[in-house]
């Protein structure tokens, strides 16, 4: 037999192999055929046909209209080829029936209503069912799984405690969280029960979308980066252990963040299968911290994707080769597609991947 189909058949026959698709495979860390990709903010404003959506319904509307949102899932995966569809929401959803008001604002981004000022604020969220509440996520992951017919897995997922903590004091997007470390530090019991608050919806949140069908849940800690390692370690990890560990047993879990280069060690502590790298880090390097006992996703710097085909070849065969094709990379951005991305750059990217990985697994 030919060396790669020999290799091949090992991979096929081994008996410690489960029948996952290839990306849940690679979550576990598992040998694959090649490295997967899916890419964060899939389906979004840099495509024509979900801009054409949007100019009819708002996108809160989108979100809690669970047919639109399941095609706006699948369409993503139909157009861009990628071994993963991510159920479109946003992880800001939960804090409508938190009680603090939530809209979203023609290019001003979230608004919070009622942002948290005080432990009082803290002690009057409301406890919400979130199959009631967040019945339509819910739906829509059933709709996509549905219509995916198993052709490649559904991801899940939520806002982590800090992100979304952080969005309900600053009362939207920041640039410093002056508002949200000032509370952490002079608030100390109401900071810890609010993350409390955080991780208990999250856990329900997350294993309820597990039990619709999602097969793999992704935790977006994407702003945790502005912290230092003690505060980090003092104020969001007793928090994330505790929602990771509630997570279904068996779902793998990616624990994603962006500028975590100094706190990648306490995140991997904390638990999650695979753990989100941005483009500040480079990825054997930080693979290398993290150790052999975690999966990693990344870490391509979405801006490339703005260049031309040259740089984003460059970029992915250096990604490529420092993850040497050793089992549990997906490729992935550091972050979200940007709207001005060419959707041509996208689907290059995708190829590329699948092109450049599959032959050096057969070189
Ligand atoms: O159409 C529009 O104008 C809305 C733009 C948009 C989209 C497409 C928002 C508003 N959210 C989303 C979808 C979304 N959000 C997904 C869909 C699935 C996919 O990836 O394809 C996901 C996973 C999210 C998660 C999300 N929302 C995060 C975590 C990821 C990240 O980017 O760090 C965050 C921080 C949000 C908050 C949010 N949602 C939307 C905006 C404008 C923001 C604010 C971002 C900020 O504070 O800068």
């Amino acid at each position: 037999m030919p060396t790669e189909q020999k290799k091949l058949a090992t991979v096929n026959c081994s008996s410690d192999l489960s029948d996952d698709h290839l990306f849940v495979r690679t979550c576990k860390r598992e040998p694959a055929e090649r490295t997967p990709i899916w890419l964060m903010r899939q389906a979004g404003r840099f495509q024509p046909e979900y801009r054409a959506i949007r100019e009819k319904v708002s996108f809160l509307e989108l979100c809690k209209t669970s047919q639109l949102a399941a095609e706006v899932t699948v369409m993503a995966v139909d157009q861009l080829n990628v071994d993963a569809a991510i159920i479109f929401a946003d992880i800001l959803l939960p804090l409508e029936p938190l009680g603090v008001g939530l809209e979203f604002v023609k290019g001003d981004g979230p608004v919070i209503n009622r942002p948290i000022t005080s432990a009082a604020d803290v002690a009057r969220l409301k406890q919400f069912d979130v199959i009631t509440e967040l019945g339509y996520v819910l739906q829509s992951i059933k709709l996509v799984v549905q219509a995916l017919n198993q052709r490649v897995p559904l991801i899940g997922f939520a806002g982590a405690p800090f992100t979304l903590a952080s969005y309900m004091i600053e009362g939207g997007s920041s640039r410093n969280f002056e508002k949200t470390k000032t509370f952490m530090y002079t608030e100390n019991a109401a900071w810890h029960s609010l993350m409390e608050v955080l991780s208990d919806v999250t856990v329900r949140y997350l294993n309820a979308q597990i039990a619709a069908g999602a097969q793999v849940v992704q935790l977006f800690d994407s702003w945790v980066g502005c912290l230092g390692p003690e505060d980090y370690r003092q104020f969001v990890a007793p928090h994330m252990k505790e929602t990771i560990s509630g997570i279904t047993p068996g779902v793998p879990v990616i624990h994603f963040g962006t500028g975590t280069a100094t706190l990648l060690q306490s995140m991997k502590d904390c638990g999650g299968d695979v753990i989100g790298l941005d483009w500040r880090v480079e990825l054997d390097q930080a693979w290398a911290e993290l150790g052999d006992q975690v999966a990693v996703q990344g870490n391509l710097d979405p801006v490339v994707l703005l260049s031309d085909t040259e740089q984003i070849r460059l970029q992915t065969e250096r990604i490529l080769r420092q993850a040497k094709g050793r089992p549990g990379h997906i490729f992935n951005l550091g972050h979200g597609i940007l709207p001005s991305t060419p959707v041509a750059n996208v689907k290059y990217l995708v190829e590329l991947v699948k092109e450049l990985s599959t032959s050096a697994k057969q070189g």
